[in-house]
């Protein structure tokens, strides 16, 4: 099946804030964030890419690298990180051989201000910009969700020190920054957005049962001002990725992004027993393809929107 990634190649944003192709054409990627990878490395395999971008329509994928949580980058030993950074590799090989784009995603949570962590994530950012400088269909997302005591200031500072560390390997891939109160406010991203590079897009995360008109608002108004946005991660359920699948208010949200070809990935891909996650527990099938009833209703309503079965 030809992919997104075989008909526009490399993406780049452009001056109205959009992702396009080398020739200005809008295009929107869709897909599923993984699990942390480091929890969940059984679905870094061939066949479930395969089957995601075969039977589920998905053209991109996001590998979610936790830096902080039991098993992150930041709090293994070198031997960890190695190994972390083979899963990434594996990872982004099986989404250029099927040719899905990928994105490498710095996933900060519980260290709520990536400043915190600016040394390793600036040698991680070194190794993989290196290694993928020329491949044309990786993203990378240099922090997931800055929060709690973490100002738009502090996460410019971060940026305006990563950014420079990509850019030295990697000129053209897009690079995809967090903004504060967990990927939420553009709207202090719009008052002063990063100006060291233009090849950017800000995280835009939202979860349909907890985060609705407000935050559409300050969506639809960062867009009308022109502000690049990409929503690396949503959910279906509340914020803490359990509680109601909302199919009504996600149709919303997914709705107004289709219309203002803006990129989404669905979180999670695991059989974790939480609403966000795509498979019930019992499901230990690491590859699919899936049937109905392996997986949870988020999933199944999003895999039926992005075929058409819905
Ligand atoms: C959640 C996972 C859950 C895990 C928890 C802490 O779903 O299994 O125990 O993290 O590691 C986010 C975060 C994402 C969260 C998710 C749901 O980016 O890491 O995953 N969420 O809480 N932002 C808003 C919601």
């Amino acid at each position: 099946m030809k992919t997104k990634y075989d008909k526009y190649g490399a993406l780049h944003i452009d001056r109205s804030g959009r992702l396009c192709d080398r020739n200005g054409t809008a295009v929107a990627l869709h897909g599923y964030s993984m699990h942390g990878i480091a929890w969940y490395p059984d679905y870094i395999n061939r066949d479930f890419f395969e089957n995601a971008k075969e039977n589920w329509n998905i053209d991109c994928i996001r590998l979610a690298m936790y830096t902080a949580e039991p098993g992150g980058y930041c709090v293994v030993d070198d031997a960890g990180r190695a190994g972390l950074l083979e899963l990434i590799d594996k990872g982004v090989r099986y989404a250029t051989e099927l040719g899905l784009y990928v994105i490498i995603d710095w996933h900060i949570l519980s260290d709520s201000n990536p400043l915190i962590y600016a040394d390793l994530a600036e040698d991680f950012f070194r190794k993989v910009s290196s290694k993928y400088a020329a491949y044309g269909n990786v993203f990378y997302e240099i922090c997931n969700e800055p929060n709690e005591n973490c100002t738009w200031e502090d996460i410019k500072k971060y940026a305006e020190r990563i950014i420079p560390v990509i850019r030295a390997n990697d000129r053209y891939s897009v690079i995809i920054v967090g903004t504060p109160e967990w990927s939420q406010r553009l709207d202090e991203v719009a008052e002063s957005p990063l100006d060291i590079d233009g090849n950017i897009t800000y995280a835009l995360h939202f979860y349909a049962n907890t985060h609705r008109e407000k935050l559409r608002k300050i969506y639809k108004d960062a867009i009308d001002d022109s502000l690049p946005v990409f929503v690396s991660e949503f959910g279906t359920c509340s914020a803490d990725g359990k509680g109601e699948h909302d199919p009504e208010e996600t149709a919303k949200w997914l709705d107004m992004l289709d219309e203002n070809k803006t990129s989404y990935m669905m979180w999670n891909i695991s059989n974790r027993d939480e609403t966000s996650a795509s498979f019930v527990p019992e499901c230990v099938n690491y590859t699919g393809p899936y049937e109905e009833k392996d997986m949870r209703e988020p999933a199944a309503w999003y895999v039926r929107r992005l075929t058409g079965k819905s």
